[in-house]
């Protein structure tokens, strides 16, 4: 048998069952007509896997069947514990791509060249569903990636908002325990809509900055490829010289912000659970890589001086209008996994993965992070040899001299095992290296212990308010539907009155449209700041999405509902040109085996109509012959097609034929809906779904 790498598989090899892989990920050619014997993991060749041993037809089991034992033994061991926060999770390998040598600013050896490329694993995920809750919750998305130096593994462990909810780690496990399902009654799970967490936002006007962000569209994004990525701490850039600045992470993704509504999220969940990770999947199976440029916000000790807050509070952003986003480099992910398990469960970050020319800054979240991962690691991984899992394992050469524990599979040669030595390589090597090694910048810290927070800590109002007016109307009235659904879903009206308390004191507009929404009787008292706000921070255009769109229809989907009848010239020209737009094109059809066309060809379908709810498209088209809209006018998922894209404020385009069924769905024609009389209006189709969404439909469809 003939050993070859597993990337060499191609899907025609597969399908052949020629290869066999191996349990050490090395793959077997396989003669024709040998197919290889099943056997247990020693190695012994098994000769009925349809029965277990028994005595007799109808007789009890042996204990002796030593491969029924050794089969139901690892299948009852197939699961490790999900992550406490982040367990759903969907991964891809990529490359980061540095464009410049930034040495002036950092000695990090991934810095020190343009061009320099660095093999990086990134984990996006929820926050609080569990493992099995579904991709578009209303939730933060992590943002964590892995980048394999070669100096080491620098994690950058960030979320989709570039703030957080508390100040103190110490106050994570109330924060998690608030968001995640209640304890009596272990619901609602991946859904902040609950009396627990509302309650817990409501005591920690910390929180509320975060709070605004998480009612706005940032927590429902179209899909990972369209959302951005924060290291959220302020961090510190050391140069070899041992100069340091301060420096806040960034992932600006190339596709532009682009997020659904939320009744739409609603719809996706149950339509298809795993929305964005099919998403991913799918991008980069075609070969379109999703790309973020890195972008580093660097200040110094002035700035942090003069800044009304203070750079260590997580609840803090800096405007990217005070200080400017530097774009140094650039992340495209290129590879899906091959086990999901192997590296999407097993990869394990933690914040205290840093390299020599990066540094921690006195930020009380991220010192507490700093404990808790490698902490968690040890539990979810079963030991601590969880470095020697491939996903984990650094690809630089590595030699320490932490040895043996459970599953130890990285186990050093030779009688060395302590420094130092008078055997190991070289000079009794491994040694340590006061010049490459990694030091900590000697910053210099004093004061009474304590249990305190810096006094710029207590401003939790300013930067909430600041973020809820740069927001452009239409995202003001997001946020304020989300507020009165989630407070809707809150059983305890003093609750629900709390948090409209806090509102006041952020915007009062914001909160008589929430307390209206809401029905309440009387407007409670505005929450008294701990400290006075401070007043007129302007608006920062970078932290809307509707500010910062797509600059074409690349990346996007069209969902385009056919009929026996209709003229396929339609289809290829709208199909022509989304594909040439970097965009995507999905026939959704009676019949999921295909529809005849005008011309008496049968051509394929990929959705039949009540599996592919418009939800799952950016725009629509509706090519419906006579006969067909005939058919669909008595088929309630078509309806519900053309009705809810019409309510999501999508582009709608439909042949003369298809006018009942839009009639029947309630459409009232507006400059989103274009009637394709002749396949060259495809083109006009195109330019409207350039434009995004009629945000303007919205009022017409919510009278509440
Ligand atoms: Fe995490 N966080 N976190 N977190 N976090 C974890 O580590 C924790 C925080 C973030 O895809 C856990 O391996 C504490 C901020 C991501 O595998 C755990 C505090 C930010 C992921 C943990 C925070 C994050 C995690 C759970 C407060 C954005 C998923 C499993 C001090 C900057 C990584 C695990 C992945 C995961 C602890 C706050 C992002 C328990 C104590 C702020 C993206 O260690």
């Amino acid at each position: 048998m003939a050993k070859r790498s597993t990337d060499a598989l191609t899907p025609a090899e597969i399908a052949d069952a020629k290869i066999l892989r191996g349990t050490g990920g090395e793959t077997h050619q396989i003669a024709e007509g040998d197919t290889p014997v099943l056997t247990t993991q020693q190695g012994i060749p098994v000769a009925d896997d349809q029965n277990s041993l028994r005595i007799g037809p109808r007789g009890p089991t042996l204990l002796e069947d030593f491969a029924f034992r050794e089969k139901i033994f690892h299948f009852d061991h197939e699961r490790i514990p999900e992550r406490i926060v982040h367990a759903r999770g969907f991964g891809a390998h990529g490359t980061f791509e540095t464009y410049e040598d930034l040495s002036a600013l950092t000695s990090a050896d991934i810095f020190q060249r343009a061009g320099e490329k660095t093999p990086a694993f990134v984990r996006f995920s929820t926050v609080a569903g569990n493992l099995g809750s579904s991709d578009v919750a209303r939730d933060v998305r992590g943002f964590a990636v892995k980048l394999y130096t070669k100096q080491g593994n620098w994690d950058i462990v960030g979320n989709n908002i570039p703030v957080f909810f508390i100040q103190d780690a110490i106050k994570f496990p109330d924060l998690i325990h608030a968001a995640k399902q209640e304890p009596d009654s272990g619901f609602p799970q991946a859904q902040t809509a609950h009396d627990n967490f509302w309650d817990f936002i409501s005591l920690m006007p910390e929180s509320l900055h975060m709070a605004l962000w998480i009612m706005s569209d940032r927590t429902i994004p179209r899909s990972f490829r369209f959302m951005e990525g924060f290291g959220v701490h302020t961090f510190r850039l050391v140069t070899a010289e041992g100069k340091s600045s301060f420096v806040k992470f960034h992932w600006k993704p190339k596709l532009g912000l682009q997020s659904v509504v939320w009744n739409e999220a609603v719809k996706i969940n149950g339509a298809d659970p795993d929305f964005h990770r099919r998403d991913l999947w799918s991008a980069i199976k075609r070969g379109d890589y999703p790309e973020w440029d890195l972008g580093l916000q660097v200040f110094d000790d002035a700035f942090a001086d003069s800044f009304p807050f203070d750079v260590l509070d997580a609840t803090k952003l800096i405007p990217e209008e005070l200080v400017p986003i530097r774009i140094v480099g650039r992340l495209v992910l290129d590879r899906t996994v091959d086990n999901f398990f192997a590296e999407t469960e097993q990869v394990a970050f933690h914040t205290a993965n840093i390299v020599p020319g990066i540094d921690f800054t006195n930020d009380p979240l991220l010192q507490g992070r700093n404990f808790s991962y490698l902490d968690t690691q040890i539990k979810r991984l079963g030991g601590p040899n969880f470095t020697h899992l491939p996903i984990n394992a650094a690809k630089c050469p590595f030699h320490s001299f932490q040895q043996d524990g459970h599953m130890a599979f990285v186990n050093p040669k030779g009688r060395a095992n302590y420094e130092p030595n008078s055997w190991g390589p070289g000079i009794g090597g491994p040694r340590e290296s006061p010049e490459s090694g990694f030091h900590s910048f000697p910053a210099e810290d004093g004061g009474e212990k304590r249990r305190v927070r810096g006094e710029l800590f207590a401003d939790h109002y300013s930067q909430a308010r600041q973020f809820y007016r740069s927001q452009t109307p239409v995202e003001q009235t997001h946020i304020k539907d989300s507020f009165v659904f989630e407070l809707s879903k809150v059983e305890t009206p003093a609750i629900r009155a709390r948090v409209v308390s806090h509102l006041l004191t952020i915007d009062q507009t914001l909160a008589q449209k929430v307390a209206d929404g809401l029905g309440l009787a009387e407007l409670p008292e505005a929450a008294k700041p701990a400290r006075p706000l401070v007043e007129d921070l302007p608006a920062s255009p970078a932290l809307s999405i509707l500010l910062n769109p797509p600059k074409d229809f690349s990346g996007r989907k069209v969902g385009v509902l056919v009929s026996d009848g209709v003229d396929g010239a339609f289809l290829d020209e709208i199909e022509r040109l989304l594909t040439a737009e970097g965009a995507q094109m999905e026939v959704i059809a009676p019949r999921v085996g295909g529809f005849t066309a005008k011309d008496g060809t049968l051509r394929p379908a990929h959705q039949k109509v009540n599996g592919a709810p418009s939800v799952l498209y950016d725009a629509v088209a509706v090519l419906l012959s006579t006969e067909g809209a005939k058919l669909l006018l008595n088929e309630a998922t078509a309806k519900d097609f053309v009705s809810d894209a019409f309510a999501h404020a999508k582009v709608i385009a439909f042949t003369q034929a298809a006018q009942p069924l839009l009639e029947k769905a309630g459409v009232i024609a507006d400059e989103g809906c274009l009637l394709l009389d002749t396949p060259a209006k495809a083109e006009t189709f195109l330019g409207l779904c350039r434009k995004g969404r009629r945000w303007e439909r919205e009022a017409k469809v919510h009278a509440v």
